[in-house]
């Protein structure tokens, strides 16, 4: 679809949805494709083994044993759908699917496969392999698209969309050398998985590469499951920014300093994390701030702390709420550093995602697309990050969500339900096929 036919289609909906909708019905579903929901959770269960520790957490950490061999698995599963998968220079995976036009440029779709370290099964998998099941239906119903497909796979989501925010050439020197949750920095990383971040500028798409990308994926919250609502259409995702936090004290025998005398950093960071979320909930809105990383030095029952690292983490849809926010919080830093006789200070972090809005024109075909299913459906956004908040940039970009179980995620307990998972890459399926003849 191109993008006059977007802006087409944006002005047909400011008339109505009723009268796209009926543009879009007679554009029809093609109702003889059937999703193969079992050879899906099949899928999850099986990528799921990936990267299990010895404690038996889900370890797919991006770069790490886990992750590597999850992308081997996933690239052998492309290359039997005919995919000829390939990773680009940031490490991203990429099969092909030829159209009938291939003057045309690709729809996209995918997710990633990476994970947080002890995190669930259905963040990025979902959308993973429902993406190859997409060309595997598309294969088995011998149907040619007019453009060619990509499937996707962004290398790194996890650790700050890495792969996509390369794609979209916003990954810097800087930002290749910052530490990734294995340890090695995204640049080491990067070549871990097969990609080359010396040529990294090789892999970057520029607008009008790509003609639409689509994404489905669990919402990570519980809002659609509370209304029984079976498909969230994104309407924008949240930026997110990291800071990491320095506490500096002094280290003293616990025993021996009296308690007027103690420039204790532990004291100084507890006093920070509270400040942290009275001043996040000190303004309206849906903006969420969380400190989600803390490490003690030297960490002994008789030694007062000397330093303290955190890790600080602030998010919204608004980048310059974000940042007045964080004024907030340096402002309550100073005033604790003062009292607790400590150093407080700031180490902002590369890699920010910014916020982004999706295609309104392509949130209607899913929003009809999931209707012309029977399936109900919600404009939201996404208090998660993910790549098509990057892809964004250079492409009209949108995603499908579905419901969280318990609106549980980033944690091994994370579940969706195949029946849900089926819906999703109907609309997954049946969105692409419209996007693709209007
Ligand atoms: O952290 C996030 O929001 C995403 O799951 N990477
Ligand atoms: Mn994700
Ligand atoms: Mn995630």
């Amino acid at each position: 679809m191109h993008r006059r036919v977007f802006i087409q289609n944006t002005a047909i909906a400011s008339i109505g949805l009723s009268l796209f909708d009926s543009l879009i019905a007679r554009g029809a579903t093609n109702n003889s494709l059937h999703i193969n929901a079992q050879r899906i959770e099949q899928r999850i269960f099986e990528l799921a083994k990936f990267g299990v520790d010895e404690k038996g957490r889900g370890y797919r950490v991006a770069f790490t044993k886990g992750d590597i061999e999850g992308r081997a698995w996933f690239m052998e599963l492309m290359k039997k759908a005919g995919l000829n998968p390939t990773i680009d220079a940031a490490g991203n995976i990429i099969g092909k699917r030829k159209g009938k036009n291939n003057a045309l440029k690709p729809i996209c779709f995918g997710s990633h496969i990476d994970m947080v370290p002890d995190g669930g099964n259905y963040d990025g998998a979902v959308g993973s392999i429902a993406a190859l099941e997409v060309m595997e239906i598309l294969n088995e119903n011998n149907i040619s698209t007019e453009h060619p497909l990509e499937l996707i796979i962004f290398a790194n989501e996890e650790g700050g969309t890495i792969g996509s925010m390369a794609m979209a050439g916003h990954l810097t020197a800087e930002g290749l050398q910052q530490k990734s949750q294995s340890g090695l920095t995204q640049a080491e990383g990067i070549k871990a998985i097969g990609g080359n971040p010396d040529n990294i500028q090789s892999c970057i798409r520029k607008k009008g590469d790509i003609h639409a990308w689509l994404e489905l994926h669990i919402e990570q919250g519980g809002i659609l499951e509370k209304e029984k609502i079976q498909i969230g259409v994104v309407e924008g995702i949240v930026g997110i920014v990291h800071w990491e936090v320095i506490v500096d004290g002094f280290a003293n025998h616990a025993g021996a300093t009296p308690m007027n005398m103690r420039q204790d950093a532990l004291l100084a960071a507890s006093k920070f994390v509270i400040a942290v979320n009275e001043e996040i909930n000190s303004v309206k809105g849906t903006q969420v701030g969380t400190v989600g990383k803390l490490a003690v030095q030297p960490g002994a029952y008789n030694v007062i702390p000397g330093k303290v690292t955190l890790g600080l983490e602030i998010r919204d849809l608004d980048a310059t709420k974000i940042e007045m926010l964080f004024k907030k919080i340096e402002h309550r830093a100073s005033t604790i550093a003062t009292n607790t006789k400590t150093k407080i200070s700031f180490n902002r972090q590369p890699n920010a995602p910014i916020p982004a809005l999706t295609d309104k024109a392509l949130q209607l075909v899913i929003n009809s697309t999931a209707k012309a299913l029977g399936l109900t459906t919600k404009f939201m956004q996404s208090g998660a990050g993910h790549d098509t908040q990057e892809i964004a940039k250079i492409a009209p970009a949108a995603m499908i969500f579905i419901p969280s179980i318990r609106g549980i995620s980033h944690s091994p307990k994370e579940f969706s339900t195949v029946t849900d998972m089926q819906n999703g890459a109907n609309v997954l399926l049946q969105t692409i096929l419209r996007v693709d003849t209007q």
